[in-house]
């Protein structure tokens, strides 16, 4: 749970980031159309919830920096019984108020004469406003049949504003995690883990992947009700090669390694971890060859990881490493090869998405949270391995938040043996 004082934090330092004489507004979005009359699950702009913690739809934030003034305005729904007998609770002003640290918070239909009253003054006082931030992310549907592409197009013809997309400022901020964050992480590594160890209890030959991912899902809902960061991947044998495998309808064979990419969220924040189990209880020789190089790549780019170093750079770390290794052990004969077994990248950046705002050039930088994920798919031989941890980068190096979940062969075989 993140304070209202963090929120108060979060917006004063995107106002500094801001232009003076300037608007922003930003929008949770609205459920999106599934089929008929159903919509999915309703997942609220990560910008806009980072500056609220307001997850409900059809929320608007506004904020006017006049002058050096700042001002923060939230809009969301009123409260309608008849509309709550349907699809339940909705926030009202006061709680409205009290999670975000806002102290005017509006009623949602007022907001467009709010802005029409707006444009009125700013034009009398010879448009001293100019300036408006969206966040132009695509996808971002604001009403039924527009997105804040659309409302952009409608400022600057309409109003005459110069419209700026302040998706990345806000990405800059959310990259660099407080303690607050940080911990919501834990917690849903935690989760992941009481999920892993309970599908644990199933793995074995026989077994569907979808019987051991409803497993681990199972585990993960009955704690506190959690969600998930992205669609759970558990893949058997040679399904392991292919990185996003959707399918999950294959049986597990005797011989087989089952590869677990999962995350549970809390608060939105996101974990994501892989595992990778042998069905038997034991790797045999080839499996566990592979399986060591995985395992210590693992271990060495995750230290390697720190700051100034860039994800670009931790690619390159561990890509030489498997190489090295993979020509060593004879798994591959010539170094350019380890394309053909190793084609994803090792980190990306972690937190509200689990694919969080951040590129490869970016120095790292204490605060950022990535992932270290290494594998190795041999797609003749039927093994796919990856092993990804969370990282926190501090002052002078980086620690891996997900240690805790075992990864060494002896620990993970000698779970297997006493489950
Ligand atoms: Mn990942």
């Amino acid at each position: 749970m993140i304070d209202k004082n963090e929120y108060i934090l979060r917006r004063n330092k995107f106002f500094n980031t801001l232009e003076d004489n300037s608007v922003t507004i930003l929008f949770s979005g609205v459920g999106r159309k599934k089929s008929g009359d159903e919509n999915y699950a309703f997942v609220p702009n990560k910008n806009f919830y980072y500056l609220t913690g307001i997850s409900q739809e059809n929320s608007i934030l506004l904020l006017i920096k006049n002058d050096s003034e700042k001002l923060s305005y939230l809009f969301i729904d009123e409260k309608d019984e008849k509309i709550e007998k349907w699809i339940g609770y909705k926030l009202s002003l006061k709680e409205a108020r009290e999670i975000s640290g806002i102290e005017n918070v509006c009623v949602r239909t007022t907001f467009e004469g709010k802005m029409l009253a707006f444009f009125e003054d700013n034009n009398k006082m010879g448009e001293k406003i100019s300036k408006f931030y969206l966040d132009l992310e695509p996808e971002l549907k604001i009403a039924e049949s527009k997105s804040t592409l659309t409302y952009k197009k409608e400022l600057e013809v309409v109003h005459h504003l110069e419209v700026e997309d302040c998706n990345a400022k806000i990405g800059e901020l959310r990259k660099i995690k407080s303690e607050a964050e940080i911990e919501l992480i834990r917690e849903a590594i935690a989760t992941t883990d009481l999920g892993l160890k309970h599908a644990l209890l199933d793995l074995g030959p026989g077994k569907h992947e979808y019987n051991l991912r409803n497993s681990f899902e199972f585990a993960v809902r009955e704690d506190q009700d959690s969600l998930f960061a992205f669609q759970s991947i558990v893949a058997a044998g040679e399904n392991a090669t292919i990185l996003h495998y959707p399918q999950q309808g294959s049986m597990v064979k005797k011989d087989d390694l089952v590869l677990f990419d999962v995350g549970a969220s809390r608060d939105y924040y996101a974990a994501d971890i892989s595992r990778t189990y042998p069905a038997s209880g034991k790797y045999n020789e080839i499996q566990r060859k592979i399986y060591e190089i995985v395992l210590n790549c693992n271990k060495q780019t995750s230290k390697f990881m720190r700051p100034g170093i860039t994800l670009f750079e931790a690619n390159e770390f561990a890509k030489n490493f498997l190489a090295e290794e993979c020509l060593e052990k004879g798994l591959i004969s010539s170094r350019e090869e380890i394309s053909r077994v190793y084609y994803h990248s090792v980190s990306h950046f972690l937190g509200l998405d689990t694919h969080d705002f951040g590129s490869k050039e970016d120095k790292l930088v204490p605060g950022n949270v990535v992932t270290c994920e290494p594998g190795l798919y041999f797609k003749d031989l039927g093994i796919g391995v990856r092993i990804e941890d969370d990282v926190l980068i501090t002052e002078n190096g980086s620690e891996v938040l997900s240690d805790g979940i075992a990864k060494d062969v002896d620990a993970i075989e000698k779970m297997l043996r006493t489950r």
